[in-house]
C-alpha cells in the first residue's frame, strides 16, 4: 500500500502565481525567460489546426495524491518560441508544486514554458510536471490552449488511484508521436524484467542531484553516440559522472599537456540540458589511471600534483558542482589505514589533504568528496580508517565536504543497519553524503553459497533487487538530513555497460546490476529495480 503523505522529496514547490522552479540540486534547470509566442503570430495560428499535441498523463497516484506531466510537442515544420497552455479539473484534483514550467491559477491552471524550454523545434517536446492532492481519483483532464486546441472539444476521463504508479493519459491537439528531445522510454512489456509501469523522470522525484555514470569521448558506447542512451539519461537523471574520461590519465596525458577535448564536450552537454556534472577523480592510484610520466616524475611530486589538481579544478570551475578529490586512499590492511600507493610511497599521506586545499584554492565553490569503495558499514575495520582520515581532516581544517560512498554492494551485504550507521556517523561530523557509484549486482561472489547464485534474471531475481534499491534509497533518505544529500549516482545506464560484467570475480558469470535493461542501443526497459528507486523517493 503506498504511504499516504505527499512525497517529501517533491515538497520543494508550493504553488503560487509567481515563482516556480526545478528540484533544487538539479542546479542548472534554469526558469529564467520571458514569454515569447511570436511563431504562434508568424504562423496564424488559433482556433486553427493544432499546431502542438498537448497530453497530460499521470505518473504516480496514491490514496490523497498524485503526480503528474503535461508534454507539449510541436508538430509544426517551424520552430516554436514560447508556449502556454491550461487546464482544469471537473473534481477535486488540485496541483501543489510543480517544476520545468511555470503555472499559475487555481483551476483551472496555466502553464508556460520557463525560460530554457521555450523554444521547441519541430518534433522537440517539453515537459513539466507537478503534484497534486485529490480524494481517491486522479484526474485526466484535457489540455488547452492556443497551440494545442483543437475544435473546442474537451472531454475529460479519470484515472482509479488505486493503483500507485497509473499512467492513464489524455491528449489534444495534433498528431500524437514525434520524435523528441525529452522522450519517454521505451516499452516496459516482455521478458519479466521489465516494471510494467514508466517512471516519467526518476530526477523529478528527489530534490538531490540523481546520477548516472556515462562512457563518453571516444568510447563506442558513448551517451553521445547512442541517441537512446542519451535521452534516457536526459529523461532519468540530473547529474552524470564521466565513467572515464575526467580520470588522471585522460586529463593530463604528458608533464605538460591536458587534454579537455572530450570532458568539455560532455560537461556543455550536461549544462545545456540542465544537468549536472560530478567529477570524478582528480587522483586515483589505479595502475591505469596513473599516467606513466607521473609515475617516472623526477621533481617536486607534492608541487607538481598541486599543479595537477588546481590545473583541472580551475578549467571546470563554475561547471563542474561537486569532485571526487581523491579515491580509494585507505587501506585497512596497512597498519596507518594509508594504500601504499605511488603517491603514499612519494610522499607519505599528506598528499590527501594537499589534494582538497589545491581543488579548494582553485575552485572555492565546488563539494569536495573523498571517494572509496566498502565505507558503507560492513567493513568495519575500513570504516573505522575512514572515520580516523575524517576526523584528522576535519581537526586540520582541511576543506572536505564529504563523502562519496561508490556502493558496489552486494544484494545482501552490507547490511541495512550497516548503510544506517555508515550515513550516521558522516551525518554527524556535519558532511555530505554521497552515494557515487551504486551497482548491485544478484550474484555474490564473497557469498559462501556456490557462485553464481543467478545464471537468468527472472521476475523473482528482478523483485529481490528492487527491494534492495529501495531499501538503500530509503535508508538514504531516513537517515541523511536534506542538507546533507550530496545525491546518489547509479554506475552506468543499463546492464550490459556495467563493469561487474568485466570484473575478474565474476569470472565471466553474466549480471545485471543496474536499473535499465538493453538491447545495447536501446530502446531502454525500465526495470523493477528502478521502480523500487521511485517509490523510495516517493515514500511509498
Ligand atoms: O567503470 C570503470 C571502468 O570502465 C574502468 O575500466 C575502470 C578503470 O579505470 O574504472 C571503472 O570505474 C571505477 C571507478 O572509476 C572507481 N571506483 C570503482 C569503479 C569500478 O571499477
Amino acid at each position: 500500500m503506498p504511504i499516504v503523505r505527499p512525497p517529501a522529496s517533491l515538497r520543494f514547490q508550493t504553488i503560487s502565481p509567481s515563482a516556480h522552479r526545478a528540484p533544487t540540486g538539479n542546479k542548472p534547470r534554469k526558469l529564467v525567460g520571458a514569454l515569447l509566442f511570436t511563431a504562434l503570430t508568424a504562423l496564424g495560428a488559433a482556433p486553427y489546426s493544432a499546431l502542438a499535441s498537448c497530453e497530460y498523463s499521470v505518473s504516480n497516484a496514491w490514496n490523497s495524491g498524485f503526480t503528474a506531466n503535461v508534454r507539449v510537442t510541436n508538430d509544426t515544420d517551424s520552430a516554436i518560441d514560447g508556449w502556454q497552455v491550461q487546464w482544469q479539473y471537473s473534481g477535486d484534483n488540485r496541483v501543489t508544486n510543480t517544476w520545468n514550467a511555470e503555472v499559475s491559477g487555481g483551476n483551472p491552471y496555466i502553464a508556460t514554458n520557463a525560460g530554457w524550454n521555450a523554444s521547441l523545434q519541430p518534433g522537440q517536446t517539453a515537459e513539466f510536471g507537478f503534484q497534486g492532492t485529490s480524494t481517491g481519483t486522479a484526474e485526466v483532464p484535457q489540455v488547452n490552449g492556443a497551440l494545442c486546441e483543437h475544435g473546442g472539444s474537451s472531454s475529460s476521463s479519470s484515472s482509479s488511484s488505486s493503483s500507485s504508479s497509473s499512467s492513464s493519459s489524455s491528449s489534444s491537439g495534433g498528431s500524437s508521436s514525434s520524435s523528441s528531445s525529452s522522450s519517454s522510454s521505451g516499452s516496459s512489456s516482455g521478458s519479466g524484467s521489465s516494471s510494467g509501469s514508466n517512471t516519467t523522470n526518476l530526477y523529478s522525484l528527489a530534490e538531490f542531484p540523481i546520477g548516472v555514470a556515462v562512457a563518453a569521448g571516444d568510447d563506442s558506447r558513448s551517451f553521445l553516440r547512442i541517441p537512446e542512451k542519451e535521452s534516457t539519461i536526459k529523461q532519468h537523471f540530473s547529474q552524470i559522472t564521466a565513467e572515464n574520461i575526467m580520470k588522471m590519465r585522460f586529463l593530463h596525458p604528458a608533464e605538460n599537456t591536458y587534454d579537455f577535448a572530450d570532458a568539455d564536450q560532455m560537461v556543455d552537454w550536461a549544462l545545456s540540458n540542465g544537468l549536472t556534472v560530478h567529477g570524478h577523480t582528480f587522483l586515483w592510484h589505479h595502475e591505469y589511471q596513473v599516467p606513466d610520466w607521473m609515475r617516472n616524475y623526477n621533481g617536486d611530486f607534492q608541487i607538481m600534483l598541486n599543479e595537477h589538481v588546481a590545473t583541472i579544478a580551475d578549467h571546470f570551475a563554475g561547471r563542474v558542482t561537486s569532485w571526487d578529490v581523491v579515491n580509494e586512499v585507505l587501506d585497512e590492511t596497512q597498519s596507518n589505514c594509508y594504500r601504499n600507493s605511488l603517491f603514499y610511497q612519494r610522499l607519505g599521506s599528506d598528499y590527501v589533504n594537499a589534494a582538497f586545499i589545491a581543488a579548494d584554492a582553485a575552485d572555492p565553490e565546488v563539494d569536495l568528496y573523498y571517494n572509496d569503495y566498502s565505507i558503507s558499514g560492513g567493513n568495519t575495520a575500513k570504516f573505522n580508517c575512514l572515520l580516523t582520515m575524517l576526523d584528522e581532516m576535519q581537526a586540520e581544517e582541511v576543506p572536505i565536504d564529504g563523502v562519496g560512498l561508490q556502493m558496489h554492494i552486494q544484494i545482501d551485504w552490507p547490511t541495512t543497519s550497516h548503510l544506517r550507521s555508515a550515513f550516521q556517523a558522516i551525518v554527524d561530523r556535519g558532511l555530505k553524503v554521497k552515494i557515487t557509484e551504486l551497482d548491485v549486482p544478484v550474484n555474490n561472489p564473497y557469498s559462501s553459497a556456490p557462485f553464481p547464485q543467478y545464471t537468468q534474471y527472472t521476475p523473482e531475481v528482478a523483485a529481490l533487487q528492487k527491494a534492495r534499491y529501495k531499501a538503500i534509497v530509503q535508508t538514504y533518505l531516513d537517515v541523511v538530513p536534506p542538507a546533507q544529500r550530496g545525491g546518489i549516482s547509479v554506475w552506468g545506464l543499463w546492464d550490459g555497460d556495467s563493469w561487474i560484467l568485466d570484473f575478474e570475480n565474476w569470472q565471466g558469470a553474466d549480471d545485471w546490476p543496474l536499473l535499465f535493461n538493453g538491447p545495447a542501443n536501446g530502446p531502454y526497459q525500465e526495470k523493477p529495480a528502478l521502480e523500487g528507486f521511485a517509490e523510495a523517493l516517493l515514500g511509498q
